[in-house]
């Protein structure tokens, strides 16, 4: 049933049915990737949650592998209603996944241990391996991940809230995995001024906190290494707040020195609970989980929901940001390469037919624009130009500074009926001298788009079967210095292994 969903994205990895949300355990081991996340195959709706595995030996291209990690059967059993987000570990050569057992209401931090191939898994006699959250704090929940090496000891961070002041982490240290001293919060949210709009910004909960030297050093390490490190979370609170954002600063000692707060990407939510590793070749790649715009009466009926995003290499931009681009393995989804003269576009000009056309796309632009200027790019559109989905750059008059829109009020005529999220998103973007290096991929329902290294990523679902793409100057004139498109494949051509 979730095949023959139009909407069904084909080279993003989505699960083989029901529910996927957040990436866990992302990682290279002896060489495979490794993507766990969060499963339910009973239905497309948040309940009783697994762990997913897939495999690649080139991030791109998967394969199921059995559920790694299942709620214990027993009613004591800590992780009796769900194993909730974590991440992997090499313990000496064991793979080892440490997660949030959710009993009842409640989750605390378990530990399983995989087998050399991590196709099985065995969970810790000791869990829960921390009994309580730490005692006299009144938070506002306490679960997720992040689990280092530091010296000879681990080090783990445990997502958090403290009520009235914000969201926090909690450190743990621990010899080995299984009994752990509580060290403090590293940092609590709004102790600093910096949080736009307090709580509601940076949230009363972090969910998936992950913290990592920013560019190829090692967190905690060489302290000449002059990269920030980047503490990356996902603001949560009990209304709507829900997206990605991530402190530079620099972690030392028991504590985390923030710097500034940023946007992880322009989709907010769209780009939700995000994990990253370093890979063998010492790059950090980054995954998030793409959540639905659709109600959830529509995903269930579908047959599946939630989208894994496209793997993205983390890099440090010189103005001490991050910068993200979807890894270069992508490529191998491409065929039919179709190249576009470059040309002024004027504005408010006749959209320039780009002959372009399709439901999975990597579309690659160089723009340069001229201060006060807007460049639209259309995708998803009908012939009749009735629906389209609208990607634009906007350069500010001081011509260095500027903005990446999504326009989603024509991505779909049945957006209302339907209650499609069709809210606009936008974030700024640095274009030294009006130059931007525009990237979207469309994938049906999901679009990732990179200006500049700065991300955006959403939904959409069309009514009309829309492959149109075209390309106009909305203000001002722009020059379009090369424009290069490709038609992606997919990653399951045939039928998927469904493991018990
Ligand atoms: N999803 C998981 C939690 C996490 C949340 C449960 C973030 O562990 O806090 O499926 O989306």
């Amino acid at each position: 049933r979730a095949e023959a969903d139009p909407h069904r994205p084909r080279f993003h990895f989505v699960s083989p049915a029901g529910w996927l949300n957040d990436p866990n355990g992302v990682s290279q081991w002896n060489g495979t990737y490794h993507l766990f996340y969060q499963y339910n195959p009973e239905g497309a709706f948040h309940h009783r949650i697994l762990w997913g595995h897939a495999v690649s030996t080139d991030l791109v291209n998967w394969e199921d592998a059995p559920v790694a990690l299942e709620p214990g059967p027993g009613s004591a059993d800590p992780d009796r209603d769900g194993c909730w987000s974590g991440v992997l570990v090499n313990d000496g050569g064991v793979p080892t996944l440490v997660y949030s057992g959710r009993h009842g209401e409640r989750e605390l931090p378990c530990v399983a241990v995989g087998s050399p191939d991590l196709l099985s898994w065995t969970k810790a006699p000791e869990n829960p391996v921390i009994a309580a959250p730490p005692a006299g704090v009144d938070i506002t929940a306490y679960r997720d991940h992040c689990v280092w090496r530091e010296g000879s000891v681990w080090r783990q961070l445990v997502g958090s809230g403290i009520r009235g002041r914000g969201g926090t982490a909690f450190l743990y240290e621990s010899a080995d995995l299984r009994s752990w001293d509580y060290v403090g919060p590293l940092f609590i949210g709004d102790a600093s001024a910096q949080a736009e709009e307090a709580t509601d910004w940076t949230g009363t909960m972090w969910e998936c906190v992950d913290l990592f030297r920013a560019g190829a050093g090692v967190l905690g390490g060489a302290s000449e290494d002059a990269a920030p490190d980047a503490l990356v979370f996902s603001a949560w609170n009990d209304g709507d707040t829900r997206h990605p954002l991530y402190w530079s600063g620099r972690y030392s000692g028991d504590t985390f020195e923030p710097a500034a707060l940023h946007r992880l990407d322009y989709g907010g939510r769209f780009f939700y609970a995000p994990q990253s590793f370093l890979d063998e070749s010492g790059r950090r790649i980054m995954f998030g989980w793409l959540q639905e715009g659709r109600p959830e009466e529509a995903s269930v009926e579908a047959g599946w929901s939630g989208v894994m995003s496209l793997p993205r290499v983390t890099t440090l931009a010189a103005d001490g940001t991050l910068s993200f681009a979807p890894v270069p393995e992508l490529e191998r989804f491409r065929t039919g390469h179709v190249q576009l003269p470059g040309r002024v576009l004027v504005g408010a000009g006749t959209p320039v037919e780009t002959g372009i056309s399709g439901k999975q796309l990597d579309l690659e632009l160089e723009l340069q624009l001229s201060a006060g200027s807007v460049v639209r790019l259309g995708v998803l559109g009908s012939a009749d130009g009735r629906e389209e989905t609208a990607v634009e750059l906007a350069l500010d008059p001081d011509g260095s500074t500027g903005t990446l829109r999504l326009d989603r009020s024509r991505s779909s005529l049945s957006a209302e009926e339907e209650g499609l999220d069709a809210e606009p998103r936008e974030g700024p973007v640095p274009m030294p001298g009006g130059r931007v290096s525009l990237r979207v991929l469309v994938d049906r329902s999901a679009v990732e788009i990179f200006a500049n290294g700065k991300p955006l990523t959403a939904r959409a679902y069309p009514t009309l079967g829309g492959e149109a793409v075209t390309l106009t100057a909305a203000a001002g004139t722009a020059r379009l210095l090369s424009f290069d498109a490709w038609t992606m494949g997919e990653i399951f051509g045939g039928e998927r292994t469904l493991f018990p």
